[in-house]
């Protein structure tokens, strides 16, 4: 039965049908399936397979808008915006580089941290280094958090920790995620981590706080 209604999501969530998916949610919750599983072998899994829907040869934007729509759409029922949480662990900013617009995955790395009682600073998407750097000065954040979908912002990803380091920001920690950043090595990016989920991230900010998870 888990099974099936996970492979119902995938579909619901390819055909875009956001009640469909929303209502298949509601039976995994139920079930008692984890919110990481059903992002893993949910999302992760439908988005993977629209893959072929997102090439330069073949784009069919309205396809993919609407299974964006659809997975926000249960991500309001994973993570409920009137959830009542308290931002009390350390302060994180979060962002698309510049010239990427990808978000999805950035907005969910943002709601499950927020909801782990982390402070998420968001610079948006398609976000220039320098200003991702103003707003760690400003905010003072514990890590940066870098989404990348497409393999043109690695370049500038490579250039955050010595910006920061000029900044005299060294002590932030530096991770990076989404699907073109998760192929490369750490060293390779020059950051401090490179999540596969938006889970690695969170416990990967859980062992330096010490909270364990
Ligand atoms: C949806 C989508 C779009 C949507 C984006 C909608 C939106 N609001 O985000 C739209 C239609 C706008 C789009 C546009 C384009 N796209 Co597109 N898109 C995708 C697609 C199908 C899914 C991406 C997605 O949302 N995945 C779901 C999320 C949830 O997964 P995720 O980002 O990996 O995030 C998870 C984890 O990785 C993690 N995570 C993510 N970030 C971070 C960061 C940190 C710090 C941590 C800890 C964790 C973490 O958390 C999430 C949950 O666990 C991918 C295919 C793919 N396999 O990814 C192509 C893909 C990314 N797109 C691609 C391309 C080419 C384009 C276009 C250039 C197409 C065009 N012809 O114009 C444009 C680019 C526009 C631009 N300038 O950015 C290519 C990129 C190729 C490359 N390697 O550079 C891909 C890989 C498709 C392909 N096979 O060619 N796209």
């Amino acid at each position: 039965m888990y099974a099936t209604t996970m492979d119902a999501l995938v579909q619901a969530l390819l055909d875009g049908d956001q009640a469909q998916a929303i209502s298949t949610t509601k039976h995994l919750l139920a079930a008692e399936v984890a919110i990481g599983q059903i992002l893993a072998e949910g999302v992760e899994v439908a988005m993977a397979q629209l893959d072929a829907k997102c090439t330069i040869e073949q784009f069919n934007l309205l396809e993919i808008m609407l299974c964006g729509r659809a997975v926000m759409g249960i991500m309001k029922e994973l993570y409920p915006p009137d959830m009542p949480v308290q931002p009390t662990k350390a302060a994180v900013v979060v962002a698309t580089l510049e010239g990427d617009v990808h978000d999805l995955g950035k907005n969910i790395l943002k709601m499950v941290l927020t909801a782990s009682s982390y402070r998420v600073v968001d610079c948006g998407k398609d976000c220039p280094v320098e200003r991702l750097i103003d707003t760690v000065e400003r905010e003072r954040p514990l890590a940066v958090g870098i989404s990348g979908l497409l393999t043109t912002v690695m370049p500038q990803v490579r250039r955050v920790r010595q910006r920061l380091a000029e900044r005299g920001l060294s002590y932030v920690k530096v991770m990076a995620g989404g699907a073109a950043l998760k192929q490369a090595t750490a060293e390779n990016l020059n950051v401090d981590l490179v999540a596969q989920s938006a889970f690695d991230g969170l416990h990967y900010l859980e062992q330096i706080v010490g909270g364990g998870t």
